[in-house]
């Protein structure tokens, strides 16, 4: 297998690195953990992305799930052209957000009203305020593992880019910002209701992702949401979604959908901009209109409900439904591309593999039982998973570059491609 050019992308680098930290705009993307180098992409397009140096890759990341039709989709790209043309941001309300919310309402379990941000940190930010404005509470309990954005108070034992860089927590996060912030183990109620026992009257909320895809893939064993939803209950707290990746990912519902268990407050993300800056906090009228202007509870943004991001995400919507079998097709393909992955694995018999699927979502581990927890992910090897990475991207597939992401199937992947990852994987595990 003959080394790819990165010529261009490791010249953009040394350039990037004396001018931004680590080169990045986003940690996780510096493939430290990985043990590679970033490359620069000058193009993409529906699977496919490619580097400044001509090399093609077949995308499982997708802008962290932000592209459920893959890349520069068609209708994507002219419903933003068009919106552009007539201005790229105007401050003021829009007939684009007005229709936007609209859909989002009609669509989300429980959304009555909703208020556009610009990012899923801003979500958490608006969501995480808001629960505590309502009920008058301080407390917030956050998993071990999920990420929500880098929220000061929520940057406690969080995954994603911070379990990467394998830090606790920030420095720059103060103890007293962290103070109302409790942590319990994902799949673990017992360890929830130990964790909020000593201040169950002042719990805002029960904040989780509702499937995990920052500390890995790692799903709800049975009974785990719904004891979430009767403990919320029980203590008088809040139930918070984070849907920011589940979001119109795992049906047009959510996870409230998909597991029948409702949340006062869902954040939102990703797919909701088609790929543009778009986040969103959405739940009952009485929670949501708190918010000023309507009440007193302060969030605000000067990008919040961009026209061209309505847009992509308008454009998005409309391509939701206007293929109802959409959530079949991208459940079949990753669960397909989980299958051969194990099989290859087995096959190979080098290194243990578990993986899962669920929806558009896929995720492995190197490990040789199934991933519950947190401190089940950080278990597993990153040697390996760093191995296995550099050696299918040599092949042009381009996985997460971190063991504590998710890979995302968009409708862009065929049952070919699945096909090729599936075989490139058989030759690397061979290697590992
Ligand atoms: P942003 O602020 O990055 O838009 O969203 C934060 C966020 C909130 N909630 C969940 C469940 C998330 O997954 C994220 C962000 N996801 C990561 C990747 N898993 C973003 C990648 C990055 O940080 O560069």
């Amino acid at each position: 297998m003959g080394e790819l050019s990165r010529q261009r992308s490791d010249k953009l680098l040394a350039e990037a690195r004396s001018l931004m930290p680590g080169g990045v705009a986003s940690p996780v993307r510096s493939f430290d953990s990985v043990g590679a180098h970033p490359f620069f992409v000058a193009s993409a397009s529906g699977a496919t992305i490619t580097d400044v140096d001509g090399n093609d890759y077949l995308d499982l990341v997708q802008s962290w799930g932000a592209l459920l039709f893959g890349h520069a989709h068609p209708e994507v790209v002219r419903a933003v052209a068009e919106a552009a043309s007539r201005g790229t941001s105007f401050g003021t309300p829009s007939e684009l957000e007005v229709e936007l919310a609209r859909v989002v309402v009609e669509m989300v379990p429980g959304a009555e009203r909703i208020r556009f941000v610009s990012s899923g940190t801003e979500a958490a930010m608006a969501a995480v305020r808001l629960a505590r404005g309502a009920t008058g509470r301080s407390k917030i309990l956050k998993f071990a593992g999920c990420y929500h954005g880098h929220v000061d108070s929520l940057l406690v034992q969080a995954g994603s880019g911070v379990a990467t860089l394998g830090i606790p927590g920030s420095p720059g996060v103060t103890e007293a910002t962290t103070a109302d912030t409790l942590v319990a183990t994902y799949n673990d109620l017992e360890s929830v209701r130990a964790a909020v026992e000593p201040f169950a009257d002042d719990v805002a909320a029960l904040l989780v992702e509702p499937v995990a895809a920052n500390m890995g893939l790692v799903v709800p064993v049975d009974g785990f949401l719904e004891g979430l939803r009767a403990l919320a209950d029980d203590i008088g707290a809040l139930l918070v979604f984070d849907e920011v990746i589940t979001g119109f990912r795992l049906g047009t519902g959510g996870a409230q959908d998909r597991f029948q268990v409702s949340a006062d407050l869902v954040m939102l993300g990703k797919i909701l901009g088609g790929g543009l800056p778009v986040g969103a906090v959405a739940g009952r009228s009485e929670l949501l209109d708190q918010l000023a202007p309507m009440g007193p509870i302060y969030q605000a943004g000067t990008l919040s409900g961009n026209p061209v991001a309505m847009a992509a995400g308008l454009a998005t919507m409309s391509l939701i439904q206007g293929h109802p079998s959409l959530y079949d097709r991208i459940q079949l393909r990753a669960r397909s591309l989980v299958r051969g992955l194990v099989d290859a694995a087995d096959h190979a018999a080098t290194v243990p593999l578990y993986a899962l699927a669920i929806g558009g979502l896929a995720g492995l581990f190197f490990s040789d039982g199934d991933v519950n927890n947190y401190a089940e992910a950080q278990a597993t090897d990153p040697e390996v998973y760093g191995r296995f990475f550099r050696g299918m991207l040599e092949r042009g597939i381009y996985l997460p570059p971190s063991r504590f992401e998710a890979l995302f199937i968009s409708d862009a992947h065929t049952e070919g491609h699945v096909d090729r990852i599936v075989e490139t994987a058989a030759e690397v595990l061979a290697t590992l």
